[in-house]
């Protein structure tokens, strides 16, 4: 019992200081995921794991889950929506802000400073742009267009190469979070992605985490456990 009560003040502290809610890693192999357009398949994201599932807050773009993958050579993102733009996939309103050396110290915070991550590289519909500015300033450099098929329509899947998000592979890790508005006024994915150095934000990584191979493990045997 004593431990139980040691371990709850030390999760509350986290949570205040803003944390990441949780890292996934889906590693893929090479080209076994085609995002060319047209191609309208989504099978290849099949035994991927997405983070967890957004509200539909009826927003004229709604996220509903988004999922990252990567192989040697790219990263790969699926968005599931509960709405895209009536003017399309493309239409500007639709961003995933990247924190790739994962500070909220470095980066664009949001004009505001209300984003719970500070972002090197922006995803807005298939453009890919890095960050030019001071922290919460408008400044933004074009990098590379991503490969996108964006049909059905509510379902988009787009891959890059890593290099795009900086380093001669991309980052190892990065944290992010998914916005229909800079301003917090749209959806936000997580939920507190808008609430500032405390909120919350998802983080993806390139090596599975010997946390999440152990929880997998504790599941299993506990399913071995109730099976006998
Ligand atoms: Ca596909
Ligand atoms: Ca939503
Ligand atoms: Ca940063
Ligand atoms: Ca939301």
């Amino acid at each position: 019992m004593k431990t139980k009560i040691a371990i709850l003040p030390f999760l509350l502290t986290a949570t205040v200081h803003g944390s990441s809610l949780l890292t996934l890693s889906n590693p893929a192999a090479d080209n076994a995921i085609n995002t060319g357009g047209g191609n309208n398949i989504r099978s290849d994201w099949d035994g991927l794991t997405a983070y967890p599932a957004d509200a539909n807050e009826a927003h004229a773009v709604d996220f509903h889950t988004i999922t990252v993958a990567h192989d040697s050579l790219k990263f790969y993102i699926r968005q599931i929506m509960n709405a895209t733009n009536a003017g399309g996939f493309l239409s500007g309103d639709q961003m995933i802000i990247f924190d790739t050396d994962q500070s909220r110290a470095t980066g664009y915070r949001g004009a505001g400073d209300t984003f719970s991550v500070g972002g090197e590289y922006m995803l807005q519909g298939a453009s890919i742009f890095q960050y030019t500015g001071t922290g919460t300033d408008w400044g933004w450099n074009y990098v590379t267009a991503a490969s996108y098929d964006d049909f059905p329509i509510n379902d988009h899947e787009l891959s890059f190469t890593r290099s795009t998000l900086g380093g001669t592979n991309g980052p190892v890790a990065f944290d992010f979070i998914a916005i229909t508005d800079f301003w917090g006024a749209g959806d936000v994915y997580p939920d507190g992605g808008h609430g500032g150095a405390g909120g919350g934000y998802y983080t993806y990584s390139t090596i599975p985490e010997p946390g999440a191979a152990l929880l997998g493990g504790i599941g299993m045997l506990a399913l071995l456990r109730r099976r006998k």
